[in-house]
């Protein structure tokens, strides 16, 4: 037997609403409740579902055009169980709420058992919202087929573009979108950071060329990744070591005879690995895609190293369960291992905060760049007397300068300045680290 699936009422004050997509067509056999069309209103865009099963015998709508209340959207062949005879209306109350509540069916002259007539509310009781409605939210009006492509191809709506009418978002936008994102990533056979094409050199003169070894490739690859999608800023101090540079003299054979060598690296990894638990924003990473800031609550310090194939970034684990004798000795045996190329990748695995320390080198200062996921970096330069003016004369203090250079999406110039503040007060009071 041939039924009628007409338009249900849609809300109160709506009449009439156009038809955004045809979801059917003619042959198709339908359930009850699959979406027919969907159709957008002054108020939504939402799916009509069927409310016989059946084959479809006529489609009796077309994309683009205006319904009415009670207009026949298609004729199913029903099986003749007749199911059919409830009169659905659906509720949309606003852009952000939305039911789906039957009318109470009135028995219609159909044959449709009592008892079916009963059940069929229940079930639309009992139906989520999201099974039929799905309401334009944010800055991303789409109708829920597009939605569902979108989730489909693991796009996220809300960064797609809509060029639809008043900015909805179409299909094609949708796979513009993944098609863009499919182009932007990497290509594996090539580095991972831009290159542009070189003048010809020899113009000008003899050149030799020779491949750059994997740690520089990789040392490139990270510090383009960070450069460019990390906005940093570099905050400066200086601490005063003159009366750590006492206990560093003093204790140095102690730790040299455990085979460590007391320098200022081993002092700061122990002073950042306090720091790190006082400012815990210092010790998280960035998860864009989630909109989440995770904290770590292990405190592993990465300890720039110099080699002469590049700079090795090996990783003092725990460092905050360590003592400073403890962290010397492992810090010299990382610093080896890195030089004679015996690290491994689990040496250099897990660091959460980095320590580059140029000042056995020389130099008065440098930016260093955020080991991202890190988001935080200090730089450490030569120390060097200054004259301190103390109690109205000048003393000489031993003065280390220190850089800190944090991703400033996570972290604010204040909190920064605090952070290093306290770094620099601790190295000040060296008795401190033991309170
Ligand atoms: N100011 C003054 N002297 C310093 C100093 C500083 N900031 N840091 C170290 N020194 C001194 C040490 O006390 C030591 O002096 P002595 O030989 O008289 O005892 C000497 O410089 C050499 O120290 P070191 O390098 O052997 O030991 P360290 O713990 O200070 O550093 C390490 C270890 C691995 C950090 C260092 O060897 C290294 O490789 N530094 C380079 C890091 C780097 O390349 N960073 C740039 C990365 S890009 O951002």
């Amino acid at each position: 037997m041939l039924k009628d699936i007409v338009l249900p009422e849609v809300s109160d004050n709506v009449d009439s609403g156009d038809v955004v997509k045809v979801l059917v067509k003619v042959g198709d056999e339908v359930k009850l409740d699959q979406p027919l069309i969907e159709l957008e209103t002054d108020k939504a865009v939402f799916e009509v579902p069927a409310t016989e099963s059946g084959i479809i015998r006529e489609l009796n709508v077309k994309e683009g055009e205006k319904i009415k209340i009670g207009q026949v959207i298609v004729r199913v062949e029903t099986n003749g169980t007749g199911e059919a005879g409830t009169e659905t209306k659906v509720t949309v109350n606003n852009a952000s709420e939305a039911e789906v509540k039957p009318v109470t069916p009135e028995p219609q002259k159909s044959e449709a058992p009592a008892q079916l007539l009963q059940e069929k509310p229940q079930k639309y009781e009992s139906a989520s919202i999201e099974q039929h409605i799905d309401i334009p939210q944010g800055n991303s009006p789409a109708s829920p087929s597009v939605r569902r492509l979108a989730r489909e191809l693991g796009a996220d709506i809300s960064q797609v573009k809509g060029t639809g009418p008043a900015g909805r978002i179409t299909e094609d936008d949708v796979k513009l979108y993944v098609k863009g994102r499919m182009n932007s990533l990497p290509d594996k056979s090539a580095p991972a950071f831009a290159y542009r094409p070189l003048p010809d050199f020899s113009k000008w003169g003899q050149t030799r060329s020779e491949p750059m070894n994997k740690v520089r490739v990789l040392t490139a690859e990270s510090m383009t990744y960070a450069w460019t999608s990390v906005p940093m800023v570099t905050q400066l101090d200086k601490s005063d070591i003159t009366s750590l540079e006492e206990f560093r003299k003093k204790y140095s054979g102690e730790v040299e005879k455990e085979g460590g060598k007391l320098t200022v690296t081993s002092v700061l990894t122990a002073v950042v690995a306090m720091a790190l638990k006082e400012f815990p924003q210092f010790n998280t990473s960035i998860d864009l895609s989630r909109k989440e800031i995770i904290y770590k609550e292990y405190y592993n310090i990465g300890i720039a190293v110099d080699t002469d194939r590049g700079l090795l970034v090996p990783v003092v684990k725990n460092a905050d369960k360590k003592s400073i004798t403890e962290l010397s000795v492992e810090i010299s045996t990382l610093a080896e291992k890195a030089r004679s190329k015996k690290i491994t990748p689990e040496d250099m695995d897990g660091g959460n905060f980095t320590i580059s320390n140029l000042g056995g080198i020389g130099g008065t200062g440098f930016t260093p760049i955020v080991y991202s996921p890190q988001v935080a970096i200090i730089g450490v330069s030569r120390s060097a007397y200054e004259p301190v003016y103390q109690n109205g004369v000048f003393v000489p203090r031993l003065i280390l300068p220190l850089s800190l250079t944090y991703d400033h999406r996570i972290i604010d110039g204040a909190d920064a300045a605090r952070f290093l503040r306290w770094i620099c007060d601790a190295l000040e009071n060296p008795l401190r680290i033991f309170l």
